[in-house]
């Protein structure tokens, strides 16, 4: 990035230019590195005329329903081919990607995706996998954080793995080096959703080194006809608006990414390189550093959340945008890493020394936000959105009474990636008219509206993070379609259908976890850290009672397990005296998340912890239903007891979405299909919790799904007690029939043996072994099964015999590897290679 100045808060001349800031990101591999230097930068700085890299990386234009594929290759290696060290301090404690395979401290120490007790900065090739977040995308291309591969470098070190546990492709065929070929089908509205690497433990990391961008779909049943709403977008043959007045002045859809950021004054990124950066904690660290040195079960490198001070909108910082006196279309996009973002628009009244953004300028009249979309596609109103009130638009051309919001201060809320696709009504503002985007958020985690009593901190410092960009009126940008563009309060937007009821209900833990081995003193007044008073070895059961008994320096001080140390997702359980409680659960846990393939569930998401949360599904898009208070007496003593006092989900959350906010102290409910078969996850946005156990596997199980071929009648699928032929002419067939030896009759899969029905079920081996001929029986978490005349055997991709043994038409979903089919010959993989054979198959 080019290196920009911005106005110094404490008064005077604005601050810097500083030297740039060397950023990563993607762009067309084809494309030299960016060189700027006859427009105003410098060799290898962006933007520039020559090259696609830029910061944030380009947008991916997209088409519902049109398949995107994509070669993300991990070209971090300098001009000799070398890898390039991370610009980051890269902590090897926490469960993370581990590229040396070795020192994994439980279990085969010789593995990738683990713990390890080495202290010290990882320096080696940097692990990279893509995910496309809001994607419904299968499961070789989510990007699943052990799906990482390493640059294909000339010096990886010896014994190093390229590749992350569970790396995986659309399409094995592509063997490019450091690369992995993605298939993106888009079957989904059109939508703002975005990519971002995900590697597993470093993604923080990543995230903040730069590789993030848009990835826009448009088009299908649940988009807007051409006119609705403000427009056009850049496009690729369009020109390039960083470079081209006029292509800019025309332009009314701009995407706009929000990332808080810290700089060196040699212009490098800052971020913290220790643990005593969050609170001071000095130690001990695991791998026995720090001070004083000794055994503990707290990172040292990584830090549980990261506020930076700088507002970095598009690449630049505190960045000033003309505009016509007419309508935009924003597609807003929360990119930072833990900060929630509280955005308002302001008129700037008044600014006497003429230097924008210190002190003396004035806000005058709030200048509304009208949200059309969130982060999966458009909402079902217009709501307008102004500081205190949130108000749905019927969109016959009035406008209703205000609304009030949860909360006076509340305006458009928006934590860690979370989208906001809105318009912005620039029009009938006076020539030179400076209209701010605020943030009144606070500079530390967020607790959620309402809010305990406003301190200062509960806002953002008002002259750094409180402001995010500027826009200035500028009548010369005025285009003749500005005055056709449909107002906000008259459009009509492309409601999709909600999701039925449910299958099954499922209740889940947001969990902050304290050391299990470092006592420390707390400051009763300040709530600081005194100094570390003992620590002690992995499973010490004293440790708790010997905290609470421990002598302290200064009396009235607390003696308290160390914390936070990391916070994790769990389920919800009840304990051996009845009552309901959280059950945390750890990333390398058995998965406790599987729900049945297509299935409608709720979730019911339990935050125990004191902070809101982002809380982030792989390819689904849910509901936001509502949200419960938890009994705060009992949830101080642990246990989870719901109030009854619900709160509806706000219009503005009333579109399909894939990130939502769990406040503290209450229950989200959320209703998702799970419609894809495999292995995704569930996690916090917040990147620094996500990095840190904050994350859960997904696995949607399609191990209840069967095909069978009934000649003459086409395929049929078992699914969710269902019997239905695939081809959708006569569902009711496969049950009726007493011919092919399946039956449904609401209590599961019964054969026909020629003479009687036997329910097919693990505990009748009877009726199973009766069956006769060609049978294929579902166990539940049994999977699959085949009768083969003589014995059962799982069919598997363990159990390839019994696979090939299977005989006539026949599709399995075998998880992780997809669904297979079986010709009469041989087994084959559907994929969007072979679109026939998924129309027939579905
Ligand atoms: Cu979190």
């Amino acid at each position: 990035m080019w290196g920009s100045s911005f106005p110094n808060p404490a008064g005077g001349a604005p601050v810097g230019p500083f030297p740039a800031t060397t950023v990563w990101s993607y762009g067309r591999a084809e494309d030299p590195p960016p060189d700027s230097s006859g427009i105003g930068g410098a060799v290898g700085t962006a933007p520039a005329q020559n090259s696609s890299f830029n910061y944030p990386a380009f947008t991916v234009e997209n088409t519902s329903n049109v398949v995107t594929t994509v070669r993300w290759i991990n070209g971090l290696v300098d001009a000799a081919g070398n890898y390039l060290p991370h610009l980051l301090p890269v902590d090897q404690t926490l469960h993370w990607a581990n590229p040396p395979n070795a020192n994994c401290i439980m279990g085969d120490p010789n593995r990738t995706d683990c713990e390890t007790a080495v202290p010290t900065p990882y320096t080696g090739p940097v692990p990279i996998v893509t995910h496309v977040h809001g994607a419904h995308v299968q499961p070789h291309s989510d990007g699943y954080p052990e799906a990482w591969w390493l640059p294909a470098a000339n010096n990886i070190p010896a014994g190093y793995a390229l590749r992350g546990s569970n790396y995986g492709q659309a399409d094995n065929t592509n063997t490019v080096p450091g690369s992995a070929y993605f298939s993106y089908e888009n079957t989904q509205p059109a939508a703002t959703i975005w990519f971002h690497d995900h590697a597993l433990g470093m993604t923080r990391l990543n995230v903040y080194a730069g590789p993030a961008g848009f990835w826009l779909i448009r088009g299908g049943a649940h988009d807007t006809a051409a006119g609705v709403l403000p427009g056009p977008a850049p496009t690729l043959a369009g020109g390039d608006p960083n470079f081209n007045a006029t292509v800019r002045a025309a332009i009314r859809e701009v995407p706009i990414v929000i990332e808080d950021r810290s700089f060196n004054t040699d212009g490098s990124l800052f971020y913290p390189q220790d643990r005593t950066f969050f609170d001071g904690f000095t130690g001990p660290y695991i791998g026995g550093t720090g001070t004083p040195a000794g055994p503990s079960d707290m990172s040292g490198i990584w830090n549980p959340e990261a506020f930076f001070n700088t507002m970095v909108v598009n690449g630049n910082t505190w960045p000033k945008f003309e505009v016509a006196p007419a309508r935009y279309r924003l597609r807003l996009l929360n990119g930072c890493n833990s900060r929630t973002l509280n955005l308002s628009l302001f008129v700037v009244s008044s600014d006497p020394d003429g230097i924008p953004g210190n002190a003396d300028d004035v806000l005058g009249a709030e200048v509304p936000i009208y949200q059309i979309g969130g982060d999966q596609g458009f909402l079902p109103n217009v709501v307008k959105i102004v500081t205190g009130s949130v108000t749905t638009l019927p969109g016959d051309g009035t406008v209703p009474a205000a609304v009030a919001a949860p909360d006076a201060r509340q305006a458009l809320l928006m934590m860690s990636a979370e989208r906001a696709d809105v318009i912005v009504d620039f029009s009938g503002m006076a020539n030179g008219t400076r209209i701010r985007m605020i943030n009144t958020a606070p500079d530390a985690p967020f607790g959620g509206f309402p809010a305990p009593p406003f301190l200062p901190g509960d806002v953002a410092d008002a002259l750094t993070s409180g402001q995010v960009m500027d826009f200035i009126v500028d009548n010369a940008l005025t285009q003749p379609g500005d005055a056709t563009c449909m107002l906000p309060k008259n459009i009509v937007l492309p409601a999709e259908v909600p999701l039925g009821a449910p299958n099954n209900t499922r209740k889940l833990s947001l969990n902050e976890m304290s050391s299990d081995q470092v006592c420390v003193e707390i400051d009763a007044m300040t709530g600081a850290i005194v100094g570390t008073l003992f620590s002690t070895f992995a499973g010490d059961p004293n440790f708790l009672g010997n905290c609470a008994a421990a002598a302290t320096t200064v009396p009235g001080n607390l003696p308290q397990p160390m914390g936070p140390r990391q916070a994790l997702v769990g389920v919800v359980t009840t304990d051996g005296v009845g009552n309901v409680v959280a059950l945390p659960k750890r990333w390398g846990d058995a998965i406790t998340e599987t729900p049945l393939l297509n299935s409608t569930e709720v979730w019911e998401i339990h935050n125990t912890t004191a902070d809101a949360h982002p809380i982030h599904l792989h390819q689904v898009a849910f509901q936001v239903i509502e949200r419960e208070d938890l009994d705060p007496a009992a949830l101080a003593l642990g246990n989870l007891v719901p109030t009854g006092v619900t709160y509806p989900a706000l219009p503005n959350e009333s579109g399909y979405k894939d990130t939502v906010a769990s406040y503290p102290g209450q229950i989200t409910r959320i209703k998702a299909k799970f419609d894809i078969a495999g292995l995704y996850v569930w996690h916090c946005h917040i990147i620094e919790h996500e990095d840190n156990e904050m994350m859960r596997p997904l696995f949607v199980n399609g191990d209840s799904l069967i095909y069978v071929s009934n000649t003459g009648s086409g395929v049929s699928q078992w699914n969710l007690g269902v019997w239905s032929q695939i081809t959708a002419n006569d569902p009711l067939l496969m049950a009726a029939s007493g011919s092919t030896m399946y039956g449904a009759f609401g209590t599961g899969i019964w054969a026909w043996n020629g003479t009687a029905w036997g329910q097919i079920t693990a505990s009748n081996p009877e009726a199973m072994s009766a069956a006769g001929t060609v049978l294929y029986g579902d166990f539940g978490a049994g999977g699959i099964w085949k009768w083969d005349g003589t014995a059962w055997n799982r069919i598997s991709a363990d159990n390839p015999q019994a696979m090939i043994a299977s005989g006539s038409m026949l599709y399995v979903n075998l998880g992780g590897t997809g669904i297979w089919k079986w010709d009469g010959a041989a087994w084959s993989q559907i994929t969007a290679t072979d679109p026939a054979i998924m129309v027939s198959a579905y």
